[in-house]
């Protein structure tokens, strides 16, 4: 290698986290010593993770990056997101039960970052304003903002890593009679506490996870009436009482709301869970990714490495929708920073896009979530196998469970434990079922005795 690479990770959330993380891996086994910094615009590290009660504008202006609410639980099993390197029994010292509450999930997550002894390299409170590629010096120019200080600077890098996510920019459409609605219109993206629902009539609008999820939320504290209206084909769940699905509003009239099959209902607040934009205000055009969610976003070489422009330095990570989570953030990142560090020898350009295509011909064949899992498990071995990952990362057998349970009960999926492939200790029950349980502090979840 001519010149040690000098990398700019944007954002320290799980994803720039991983590239960190995996980057000091490489240097603890006695690879180079890289140049790397992670600018994060807010005060801390965890991206979602690290929750606000801020909405719209944070405390310096700029638009709040937090969609989590206070009493998110993960809608997923720990097991599939467990690293295998640093497992849930390293880091609480014994097995807890299969779905903990977001700041569980968080001290976890933590956990493994102080271990790596990273969080120098991050510069928090700092915006990324402006990327730009210069082709005649082949590095890019990166425009930052000191959030605390008001000041502007510009710095040059080899390599740039985007972390940014794209669960924070709302999708927000118009419905014909909103604005004559007389109660409160929100987008999931600043839903924070169900209880301020209570006692309300709620609509819900789109059919994923956030309506699913903020159906159950709002109805646990207490909401009278949830309808979740869909667009394209309904969750299909057997709810509990209290939660319909209708199909897509048609008009709003003051409080009353017209569905697609001639029925209509009177609510108190509207609920729009209609997802995300990816949104990269900060990039110049050639470096921007520009899709819709979906499993192989088109134009990323191993679903990470930008084609277009930036001479196969510029990536991006976790830029997929999302079944496997923290583990594949961790093994794209290994990946870039295998490719960053000369490890990796890329092919030639058009094997490259070859490859892009070959993924994208299969995700289009896709039916229903099963084979969804079944992709993103094949994308995150795929990449597994290219950094030699010592690890077995695929655990499409606990996702197809959770999606069983899931269509078995909605509301009691929760409750059912897993076994870690990792450790393999027998899972534990929560010691009170999920929709009755309201103490999600971490206290209370990992100190408990638990229900065998
Ligand atoms: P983020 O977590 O969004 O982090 C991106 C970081 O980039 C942030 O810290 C942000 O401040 C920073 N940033 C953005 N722009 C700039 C800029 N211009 N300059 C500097 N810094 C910047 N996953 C699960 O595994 N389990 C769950 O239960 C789960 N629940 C979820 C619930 C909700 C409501 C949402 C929205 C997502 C959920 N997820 C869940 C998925 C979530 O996307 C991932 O867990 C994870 O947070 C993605 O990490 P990331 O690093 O890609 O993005
Ligand atoms: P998603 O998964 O992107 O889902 C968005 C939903 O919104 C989906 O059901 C869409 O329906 C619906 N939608 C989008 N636009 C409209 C309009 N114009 N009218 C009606 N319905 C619409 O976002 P989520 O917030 O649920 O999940 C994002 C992440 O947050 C997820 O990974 C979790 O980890 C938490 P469609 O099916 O396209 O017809």
């Amino acid at each position: 290698m001519a010149t040690t690479p000098r990398v700019c990770v944007i954002g320290a959330g799980p994803c720039g986290m991983s590239f960190l993380y995996q980057n000091k891996k490489y240097q603890q086994d006695g690879d180079v010593d890289l140049d790397v910094v992670c600018y994060e615009k807010q005060s801390n590290w965890g991206g979602l993770w690290n929750y606000t009660w801020r909405t719209g504008l944070d405390e310096y202006g700029e638009p709040c990056h937090g969609s989590m609410y206070r009493d998110l639980w993960s809608n997923g099993p720990k097991e599939c997101l467990e690293f295998p390197d640093y497992t849930f029994e390293d880091h609480f010292g014994k097995v807890i039960p299969s779905f903990p509450p977001r700041s569980v999930l968080f001290d976890y997550l933590q956990g493994r970052w102080n271990k790596a002894n990273v969080r120098d390299q991050i510069q928090f409170s700092t915006l990324v304003k402006h990327v730009t590629y210069n082709t005649d010096t082949d590095d890019f120019t990166v425009t930052v903002k000191d959030l605390k200080c008001d000041k502007v600077t510009s710095e040059r890098f080899s390599h740039v890593v985007v972390a940014t996510g794209h669960f924070s920019v709302p999708n927000v459409p118009e419905f014909n009679g909103i604005d004559t609605f007389r109660g409160r219109i929100i987008h999931s993206h600043d839903f924070r506490k169900a209880e301020e629902f209570k006692d309300q009539r709620l609509l819900i609008v789109g059919s994923s996870y956030s309506a699913e999820d903020l159906a159950l939320q709002c109805r646990k504290a207490g909401s009278s009436d949830v309808i979740c209206c869909w667009r394209t084909k309904p969750m299909g769940f057997k709810w509990p009482k209290g939660i319909e699905e209708r199909p897509l509003l048609t008009n709003i009239d003051g409080n009353k709301i017209y569905f697609k099959d001639g029925t209509t209902a009177d609510v108190d607040t509207i609920i729009l869970c209609t997802g995300y934009l990816y949104h990269f205000p900060y990039l110049s055009d050639n470096l921007r990714l520009k899709t819709n969610l979906r499993l192989y976003p088109d134009g990323l070489y191993k679903g990470t490495l930008w084609m277009t422009a930036g001479n196969n330095k510029f990536m991006y990570i976790g830029m997929q929708d999302q079944y496997y989570t923290f583990t594949m953030f961790d093994v794209q990142a290994e990946w870039a920073c295998a490719v960053v560090r000369g490890k990796l020898k890329l092919p030639d350009r058009k094997s490259m896009e070859h490859d892009i295509q070959e993924w994208i011909k299969k995700e289009s064949v896709l039916k229903d979530c099963y084979d969804h899992i079944k992709f993103q498990t094949a994308f995150v071995c795929d990449l597994a196998k290219e950094v030699g990952c010592k690890y077995n990362l695929n655990v499409k057998e606990v996702f197809d469970k959770w999606e069983d349970d899931k269509h078995e009960d909605v509301a009691t999926y929760r409750d059912i434990p897993f076994t870690s492939i990792y450790t393999k200790s027998p899972g534990i029950k929560h010691h009170t079922p999920w929709m009755k349980a309201f103490d999600d502090s971490l206290d209370t979840f990992v100190n408990q005795t638990p229900n065998k």
